[in-house]
């Protein structure tokens, strides 16, 4: 059985997310983990980039893919971070804190948006690649990419560039709600097979709140290094259960 509860003060917004009663035959065990998230620094230029001294992961892909709604989702938030039904609305990166395990969760600018000047996309591509390719407190960076397409040049690119830079990198399918399980499967599979992964790329979804505590638990270990993944290592599961979370 899974509880969440959310409380607000002027600061901070506490976020009760997990009391977990876990049942085996003999043994009834309680978790209880009170856990913020706060939006700490936004860097919007070259020249304001500087290394934050705690661990990171980084929230990466296309624009409009679910980042910044993810990360509202896994805060138990709605408005922590500014979403958009139309894409290019992150222009900065935000560097959220999350304690008591003391790491950030970095929402990057996404890539590929057609619709701003050519001028703009090569900036926020020249902040986002800086970002990964000089911060030494990077352990890794969550691609998301959109479960609903086929695996998408732009998002290979992205895969492949953080794979070279030696950075672990996870790719995870968002908006599975707004797909089929026969779709899921196709875009999972086509990403297995595409990466060589050991096993299919996680499903989530921001509305449904689908694998929400696997991705939270997935962070957790990443951060502790209790699971020190390569490339092709994706967080444990198919993710065809949906779990609801807040
Ligand atoms: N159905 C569904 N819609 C989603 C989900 N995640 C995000 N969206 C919608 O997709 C749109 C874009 O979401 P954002 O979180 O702003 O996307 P982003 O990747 O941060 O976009 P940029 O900041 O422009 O790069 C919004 O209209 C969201 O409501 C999801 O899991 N399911
Ligand atoms: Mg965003």
């Amino acid at each position: 059985m899974e509880f969440h509860i959310d409380k607000r003060d002027n600061s901070f917004y506490h976020c009760l997310i997990s009391l977990y009663f876990v049942k085996n035959s003999h043994v009834e065990k309680i978790v209880i983990m009170s856990r913020t998230v706060i939006l700490e620094k936004t860097i919007y230029t070259l020249d304001q980039l500087l290394e934050m001294p705690l661990p990171q992961l980084a929230l990466a892909g296309r624009s409009n893919v679910g980042k910044s709604s993810l990360l509202n989702k896994l805060a138990g938030r709605k408005n922590l971070a500014k979403t958009s039904s139309s894409p290019g609305k992150t222009r900065s990166l935000n560097f959220y804190r999350v304690q008591p395990e003391d790491f950030y969760l970095v929402d990057l600018p996404g890539y590929g948006y057609a619709r701003c000047s050519k001028v703009e996309r090569e900036k926020w591509a020249e902040l986002i690649s800086r970002y990964i390719s000089r911060t030494t407190h990077l352990v890794g960076v969550v691609a998301l990419i959109d479960s609903r397409l086929a695996p998408q040049q732009l998002d290979i690119d992205l895969i492949h560039f953080v794979g070279h830079q030696g950075i672990p990198v996870f790719p995870v399918l968002t908006k599975a709600d707004k797909c089929k399980q026969p779709q899921r499967k196709a875009t999972q599979a086509a990403w297995q097979r595409l990466l060589q992964l050991p096993a299919p790329p996680m499903l989530v979804s921001s509305h449904s709140g689908m694998n929400m505590d696997k991705l939270w638990q997935f962070f957790l270990d990443q951060i502790a290094g209790t699971d020190p993944a390569p490339l092709s290592e994706t967080p444990a599961q198919a993710g065809n259960e949906h779990s609801d979370a807040s």
